[in-house]
């Protein structure tokens, strides 16, 4: 790579606003299905990162949390999950293992601890199968603190529980009764 040129990183942070929040910053607008079209995308990356189509298919391909997916004859690209606008990406209902985990900074404990998982500005609370991916997400936020939610109760109680392309449980919340948190609150 060039000293100076955009790294893969950089442009799938750009990606990811586009395809999950903004994507009129450039000028164009996804299906109900959260598909941008790919000729599209590209020239309305054009003035910032100016990348080509084996560029795009090399961040898809790469990407460490396989955000991005491709239709069959890759004329539309979309995020798998991670929306704050109202699209449908289709991910896939399905019972949940018995348990999952969130994790987040310590200083939305007490909020959590009162109200409950909420979605915040995405669709869905996001939960990770296991605890080590958990504690990553966690310190996206700052210092980090895990809870199990009990997905397994909360499908018998008739909570819809979705995987997303990439492996993320989403649901629409998690009530206070269905969380533990991991290091007992000694923080709180
Ligand atoms: C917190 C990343 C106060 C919640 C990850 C979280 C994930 C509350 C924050 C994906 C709350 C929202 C999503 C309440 C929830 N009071 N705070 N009642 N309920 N929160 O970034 O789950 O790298 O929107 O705990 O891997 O951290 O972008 O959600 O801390 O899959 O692909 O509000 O983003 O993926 O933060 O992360 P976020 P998240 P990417």
């Amino acid at each position: 790579m060039r000293d100076g040129a955009p790294n893969l990183t950089q442009i799938s942070k750009f990606l990811s606003l586009i395809l999950r929040h903004k994507p009129d910053v450039i000028g164009i607008e996804l299906d109900e299905h959260g598909w941008a079209d790919v000729g599209e995308l590209l020239s309305g990356m054009r003035t910032r990162f100016p990348i080509d189509m084996a560029t795009l298919e090399e961040i898809v391909r790469t990407d460490s949390k396989q955000r991005y997916a491709f239709n069959e004859n890759r004329t539309k690209i979309r995020a798998n999950q991670g929306h704050s606008i109202n699209v449908d990406v289709e991910p896939e209902r399905m019972q949940p293992p018995q348990t999952l985990y969130h994790g987040t900074a310590t200083r939305f404990a007490a909020s959590i601890e009162e109200k409950g998982l909420l979605p915040g500005q995405r669709l869905y609370v996001h939960l990770s199968p296991d605890e080590q991916t958990a504690v990553n997400v966690g310190k996206r936020h700052g210092k980090p603190v895990i809870y199990q939610v009990d997905a397994g109760e909360m499908h018998r109680a008739g909570y819809a529980f979705y995987r997303s392309a990439n492996g993320v449980w989403l649901t629409k919340e998690v009530p206070v009764r269905f969380l533990r948190r991991m290091d007992g609150g000694r923080e709180a």
